[in-house]
């Protein structure tokens, strides 16, 4: 039977033993809090400085760094959108960061690629609305593209979960 490419798990991201995560980080790329703090804390300082490197990154865009102490070799730090109640392009700008963190795992060769749910937490995204960008994204790439082989989206509650895994099944 053919391995499913997109799968959907519940836990920490750092923890990941996979080629690259996510890191849903803000403009500066100098770390934060959610997410981005954990990913900087276990990665450990060295990631920071990689990050002081690029110049921070637009909201949409993506950028890729090692992974340091991390399991996983490559962070790639993405930029999602504050939601503004959905006339700011919100809904564009989510769907450009899964579409360049795929396009650069691609030019990676990255094979397990691992996403948190980018903007559903300190930007307020509507978590159902976040998911269900995700997913199409997600999904649309991996049926053009045959890196990266595997998607994980990891999420970080009950609620989450369940609203990740309904879409999925549909
Ligand atoms: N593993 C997996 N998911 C996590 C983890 C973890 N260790 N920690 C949090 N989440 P957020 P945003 C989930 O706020 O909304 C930062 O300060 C969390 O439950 O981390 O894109 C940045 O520097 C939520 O579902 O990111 C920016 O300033 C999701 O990750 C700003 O927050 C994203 O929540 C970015 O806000």
């Amino acid at each position: 039977m053919k391995k499913k490419r997109v799968e959907l798990i519940k836990g920490d991201i750092t923890l990941l033993d996979v080629d690259a995560i996510v890191n849903a980080a803000n403009n500066s790329l100098l770390g934060g809090g959610g997410v981005d703090g954990a990913i900087h804390a276990a990665a450990g300082p060295d990631l920071l400085t990689e990050c002081e490197k690029l110049n921070g990154c637009e909201t949409g865009q993506s950028k890729i760094t090692n992974g340091y102490r991390l399991k996983a070799k490559h962070v790639i730090h993405t930029v999602g959108p504050i939601w503004r109640g959905g006339f700011q392009d919100e809904h564009s700008l989510l769907a450009s960061c899964y579409q360049t963190c795929l396009k650069l795992a691609k030019e990676k060769k990255i094979k397990t690629l691992a996403f948190p749910g980018i903007s559903t937490g300190a930007y307020g995204f509507p978590l159902d609305l976040a998911a269900l960008i995700a997913v199409t994204e997600t999904k649309r790439f991996l049926n053009k593209n045959s890196y990266p082989e595997r998607v994980i989206f990891v999420t970080y509650g009950d609620d989450n979960y369940e609203t990740y895994r309904k879409l999925m099944d549909q």
